[in-house]
């Protein structure tokens, strides 16, 4: 569970989003305008900040803040924030996907008939003094063709309203199903075959390797002579120096552009052009995006601090599947198991490689976050930073661990256990565990079976010795001594060779060097 009690406001966020976090018991303070320095003076007691546009949270910013555990962002998309620093850092990273949507949609529609009738120029004549008809001449959109290139939500809002105007809406996604967008009106079809029907082109696509440049020299090629474009999704979209040389070669007959690659941008050039009708990032500018975004951040925090459900993580996914009453469990589990291979293997560090195997048709869904957790057992207590399930893949891969993980259909033996192996320098180590009667038990060390299910809690020691039925009489001897008791005692199957044993004891102990002559692998650890 997440704790936030202590949360920053930086900015001037919709009231509503204090209030709400108000009402479920979260301190909030606000601080609008703080400079670098102060903010990243301010940060350091908090555990949650919730920002808009205007502040940057850069890894200078989250590697000074001791507590913080959630950044949220009163918006869609964390362009102000460092989610890299973030998660390493094992910071939740949230925004609100949708509450712009509308906002976004209808600065698109206005742009599409801004661009039709030259509304914006011929306003800017007329504060001139001029009164120029002829120059200002447009066309209807009634039966254009509009291409729609990214079918999410923003982008089935811009086709409704268009078609209200009778054009033709076709579209392009790579994961909206075509029968979906079919059911609302708009056909889609490969890019290639979008690019020559269209009369005005609008991108809503997030900003990624496949969308930077999609309308770039090559593309514009294609399109119809005079093609109308409009950006109201993320700068870079639409090729700035291609837009231009089509702007200018008259392949482009208007662009209606709210986002740039550099904003504010420093080249005016494409700004000034005639033919181009701009803001300056409007597209969430409104009272009513502000204040669903602000509400939305709130609620969302609320959910997730009462485990209710994580929605808008941009950097937890495996966070977001244990909201499932059944996987706290399994992640203690996994934590545990983690705990037991750290301490016995950590004579032999470091780890190379870590192997986790899951068993048995209930545990199918959970490999994703039984590796996080697993890994959150082994990293713990290691030099710096503190693991957890968001950031322990990116630590693994920080150190050079190797992480694999597979399942297993057929649950021969054990349905419903899971195995690790770890790897270390020239050794290896596997512990077998499963979840019983709600809580984590060992059921093999290395080879050896336990007779019975060790529980994974309390303190725990492990001795690798060879089988001896006086083994117990011995360590009770040394333990004893150390005024510690025995709480439990768990012995393998076999009774021959070298065996793993655990005991659980009342306390852990400050020096295992007495067990030296008993044993020839001696750890312990607090589950
Ligand atoms: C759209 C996309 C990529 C795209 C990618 C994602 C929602 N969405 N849309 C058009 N994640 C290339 C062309």
């Amino acid at each position: 569970m997440i704790s936030i009690k202590n949360l920053l406001i930086s900015e001037s966020v919709d009231p509503r989003c204090r209030s709400i976090l108000e009402e479920n018991g979260i301190r909030v303070t606000q601080k609008q305008n703080m400079k670098k320095e102060e903010l990243i003076a301010e940060i350091k007691d908090y555990d949650g900040l919730v920002v808009r546009s205007a502040t940057k949270v850069t890894a200078d910013v989250i590697n000074a803040a001791a507590n913080l555990k959630l950044i949220g962002r009163a918006g869609t998309g964390v362009d102000n924030v460092d989610v890299e620093a973030a998660t390493r850092k094992g910071v939740i990273v949230m925004n609100t996907p949708s509450g712009n949507t509308i906002s976004a949609a209808e600065l698109t529609c206005a742009l599409l008939m801004s661009l039709s009738r030259n509304v914006p120029q011929a306003a800017m004549s007329m504060r001139a003094g001029n009164w120029d008809r002829k120059k200002f001449m447009g066309a209807e959109l009634f039966g254009k063709v509009l291409g729609i290139v990214g079918l999410g939500r923003i982008g089935k809002e811009v086709s409704h309203r268009m078609q209200s105007f009778g054009m033709k809406t076709i579209g392009y996604d790579p994961i909206t199903p075509p029968e979906v967008s079919a059911s609302w009106g708009v056909q889609q079809m490969s890019l290639e075959q979008l690019w020559p029907l269209c009369d005005f082109i609008t991108v809503h696509t997030p900003l990624m390797p496949s969308t930077v440049g999609l309308l770039n020299d090559e593309t514009f090629a294609k399109c119809k002579r005079g093609v109308k474009v409009v950006n109201c999704a993320r700068g870079g979209i639409i090729d700035e120096a291609a837009l231009l040389r089509a702007l200018e070669s008259g392949q482009c007959g208007g662009a209606g552009l709210d986002v740039f690659v550099e904003e504010p941008p420093q080249d005016r050039s494409l700004i000034n052009h005639p033919n181009v009708i701009s803001c300056p990032h409007l597209g969430a500018s409104t009272k009513e995006a502000q204040a669903r975004c602000g509400e939305d951040i709130a609620l969302q925090i609320v959910d997730m601090v009462k485990g209710n459900k994580l929605v808008g993580a941009v950097n937890a996914q495996v966070l977001a599947s244990t909201f499932s009453p059944d996987s706290s469990p399994l992640i203690k589990l996994g934590e545990a198991m983690g705990s037991v291979l750290q301490s016995c293997s950590s004579s032999n560090k470091p780890l190379s490689h870590v192997q986790i195997t899951s068993q048995g048709e209930g545990m199918k869904s959970c490999c994703g976050y039984m590796t996080a957790a697993v890994l959150v057992g082994l990293l713990n207590g290691g030099a710096g930073v503190c693991p957890n399930l968001i950031n322990a893949l990116s630590l693994a891969k920080e150190f050079g661990i190797t992480v694999t993980q597979s399942h297993n259909m057929s649950d021969e033996a054990s349905p419903g256990a899971c195995t690790v192996e770890v790897m270390t320098d020239g050794r290896s180590y596997k512990a077998t565990g499963a979840v019983r009667g709600g809580l984590p038990v060992l059921l093999e060390l290395s080879g050896s079976m336990f007779r019975q299910p060790v529980s994974l809690t309390g303190n725990l020691l492990f001795l690798k010795a060879p089988a001896s039925p006086e083994l117990l009489s011995s360590v009770a001897g040394l333990l004893a001594a150390e005024g510690v008791q025995i709480e439990s005692f768990s012995a393998p199957t076999e009774r021959s060779g070298d065996v793993w044993y655990c005991l659980g004891v009342s306390s852990l102990l400050a020096d295992l060097r007495a067990f030296k002559p008993l044993a020839q692998e001696v750890a312990q650890l607090s589950a």
